[in-house]
């Protein structure tokens, strides 16, 4: 997969060096390119943005430099034979969630485009769904500076869902996670040696050998979880999903 991220805080996109994703880019299959916006700038110091028309507080990133970066970003491709979607990560945008995650995985090329200040001129967004894929992204339901950081937040959810990218054994659970009966599930306490710390065992049943058991309590477990945290997904809940056991919970 390609990833490329335009963005006048390259430094900012450093992570993309560290852990899964750097490996994932080490071993080739990862193309992560990242590009400052004031290259594409003429003047001598290298504005990026201007004052809102129609007035208002903050500033707005100039269409100019984004049309230039993105051509030649993009153009660099037709050799690619391929389009790419084009990420703008806004608090305007739709919700990024797994199921998002999932459909950009599987595309072999994304662009993103994180802004500062108010946000980038409506025109390059308008002329850019013209021709391709675009798609306005949110990461939360509160404010951030500036789009770098939900760049972070969305390569590394959808890295980790690139073939190759996590080891065999941690895919295989994913995917029987995915379909399986935790679904829509948050995911209940894990623990490990060594048997007491500070006076704290392990719960019985994990010692217990039961994989029965030890299944419903994890289970249990995680319905406990996701009922006290986030009540709106078991509300989201397809009733057939939770069987009998469960609704004794
Ligand atoms: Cl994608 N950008 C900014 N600036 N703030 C956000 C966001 C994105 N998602 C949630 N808050």
């Amino acid at each position: 997969m390609r990833i490329d991220v335009v963005t006048i805080f390259p430094e900012y996109l450093e992570p993309l060096n560290v852990s899964l994703v750097g490996k994932a880019r080490a071993c080739g299959l990862l193309d992560v390119r990242v590009h400052d916006l004031r290259r594409w700038t003429h003047d001598k110091h290298h504005t990026v943005d201007d004052t809102p028309y129609g007035g208002g507080p903050g500033m707005v990133m100039k269409p100019e430099p984004w049309g230039e970066a993105l051509d030649e970003v993009i153009a660099s491709a037709a050799a690619e034979a391929a389009s790419p979607v084009l990420i703008v990560p806004t608090p305007s945008g739709r919700p990024f969630d797994q199921e998002l995650a999932v459909e950009l995985s599987a595309r072999p090329w994304l662009v993103f485009t994180p802004a500062r200040y108010e946000g980038i001129d409506r025109r390059v967004i308008d002329e850019y769904a013209e021709h391709l894929d675009v798609r306005e992204v949110s990461i939360g339901d509160y404010v951030l500076a500036g789009g770098e950081a939900p760049v972070l937040v969305m390569v590394e959810a959808i890295a980790r869902l690139v073939p190759g990218v996590l080891g065999n054994a941690e895919s295989h659970r994913d995917d029987s996670f995915a379909a399986g009966a935790m679904a829509d599930l948050l995911e209940g306490p894990v623990y490990t040696k060594p048997p007491e710390w500070r006076g704290r065992g392990i719960p019985d049943v994990l010692l217990s050998g039961h994989h029965g058991r030890i299944a419903r309590w994890r289970r249990d477990q995680a319905l406990a979880r996701t009922s006290a945290n986030r009540p709106d997904l078991i509300a989201r809940c397809d009733p057939a999903a939770l069987d009998k056991k469960d609704r004794a919970t």
